[in-house]
């Protein structure tokens, strides 16, 4: 008998903890153990579980919510680069008010901002940066005089898929398809 238990609770702000203490008459103190409250280990427990559910619900939000911005990130470049060719447009339009005829040949952009050897009144660079490539990263296609143009220039970038001449082409000219 007279064994004497004392409870101790310390509470903190993430777990809470029972120090047990028991000591017996004569024998000092015997026993001492610091455990984790049963409420603490639930609570754990319930813890991970909600960790685990929160990244499945972010899975599910991440395959459904990518897809739709990854298409509308599409549709913007496709945007982008209809802005784009009637950015060239304008610039080459300018080039030839001034010049009495659009830069030619393959390279022809390039003289949007580089003068020309045998241009007469070129007032350039029409253009307020380097030529950019289209936003898929490959160079704007331009031929003059154009085929699908003949009295002035194609203008075109090859799209998605980065192939000249197929849906997604994005133009200055109406496709035929
Ligand atoms: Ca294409």
């Amino acid at each position: 008998m007279n064994i004497r238990c004392a409870q101790i609770r310390i509470l903190n702000s993430e777990t809470r903890t029972k120090a047990h203490f028991s000591s017996a008459p004569g024998n000092g103190l015997s026993s001492f153990s610091l455990q984790p409250s049963a409420f603490s280990l639930s609570r754990r427990g319930f813890t991970l579980i909600e960790l685990l559910l929160v990244l499945v619900i972010l899975g599910i939000l991440a395959a459904i919510v990518v897809p739709k911005f990854s298409g509308r990130t599409e549709q913007a470049r496709q945007t982008a680069a209809v802005s784009q060719i009637a950015t060239f447009g304008t610039a080459l339009d300018a080039f030839e008010v001034d010049t009495g005829h659009y830069p030619r040949g393959r390279n022809g952009l390039l003289e949007l901002v580089q003068q020309p050897r045998d241009a007469q009144n070129w007032k350039g660079p029409y253009m307020k940066n380097e030529i950019p490539n289209d936003p898929w990263g490959a160079p704007y296609v331009y031929e003059c005089p154009g085929k699908n143009n003949p009295s002035s220039y194609d203008l075109m970038s090859a799209g998605p898929d980065g192939r000249a001449g197929t849906e997604d082409d994005v133009t200055n000219w109406q496709s035929r398809r």
